[in-house]
């Protein structure tokens, strides 16, 4: 029987990336986000490839989530991988100016839509005493930049209830793994910005910024190592981006 992971946030970027590589290689996939359209596209693609079943999710409605679980079908109940991938972040006005709204969607999208969907799948791992939860956390977790704010926050907790679930999970064969991507080009400067493309697409200029692809690789390899080897924390940054000094004001 294949292997099951579902993928919030896949009908694209690295949410996209990451169920191609699983159906490549002989994962049954569960495509799951908002967008209908583009989740039907991708599931249309994969479907000479593998198993694959596609559905709406919106991980910041319960209802959505209820509807989403009560409707997977027999062969795909069993979840083995989860790539909590779906977030996003909004804005990059200083938090004195920021959009209460954007905080909020952020905060629901980023740390409830993550713990809706982990509660609901993780008592199925328990049972069965399988599985492998992979967040997709980010740099902004642990580095704070200007105008990082709240994204950073909803970062920072992804990677702690990462380590959270490790320690609730003691003693069973579940695994639980944070990637941290840096800057990646996918659209995610879009959302941020909310489809200025052109300051989107400043975010990436003169780099070489990591590709959705490039995430997607690294989260089927933390699943593809032993069964008794635990990648905690991974965090990734494309060759062009690093560390600044501490800014110091000066009078
Ligand atoms: C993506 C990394 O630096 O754009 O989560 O916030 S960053």
């Amino acid at each position: 029987m294949k292997k099951v992971v579902l993928v919030t946030g896949a009908s694209s970027g690295i949410g996209e990336a990451t169920a191609r590589k699983f159906a490549e290689n002989g994962f049954a996939v569960i495509l799951a986000a908002r967008s209908e359209d583009k989740l039907n596209a991708l599931a249309e693609a994969l479907q000479s490839v593998t198993d694959v079943h596609a559905a709406r999710l919106d991980v910041t409605d319960p209802a959505s989530i209820d509807a989403f679980f009560l409707s997977l079908p027999e062969a795909f109940l069993h979840i083995d991988v989860l790539v909590n991938n779906a977030g996003l972040a909004l804005g990059l006005e200083p938090a004195h100016e920021a959009y209460m709204e954007d905080w909020e969607t952020m905060v629901q999208t980023n740390i409830m839509g993550l713990l809706r969907v982990t509660r609901r799948v993780l008592p199925g791992m328990v049972e069965r005493n399988a599985g492998h939860v992979i967040n997709i956390g980010s740099t902004a977790g642990n580095w704070p930049y200007p105008g990082g704010n709240a994204y950073g926050g909803t970062k920072a907790f992804v990677q702690q209830f990462s380590r959270g679930l490790r320690s609730d999970l003691r003693g069973k064969a579940i695994r639980v793994t944070n990637i941290e991507p840096g800057m990646c080009e996918t659209n995610f400067s879009n959302v941020r910005f909310k489809w200025d493309t052109e300051k989107a697409s400043s975010v990436y200029q003169g780099t070489q910024p990591l590709s959705g692809e490039d995430i997607a690789d690294i989260v089927y390899w933390v699943n593809s190592t032993p069964a008794h080897v635990n990648v905690n924390t991974l965090e990734v940054m494309p060759v062009s981006q690093t560390w600044a000094p501490f800014h110091i004001h000066r009078e």
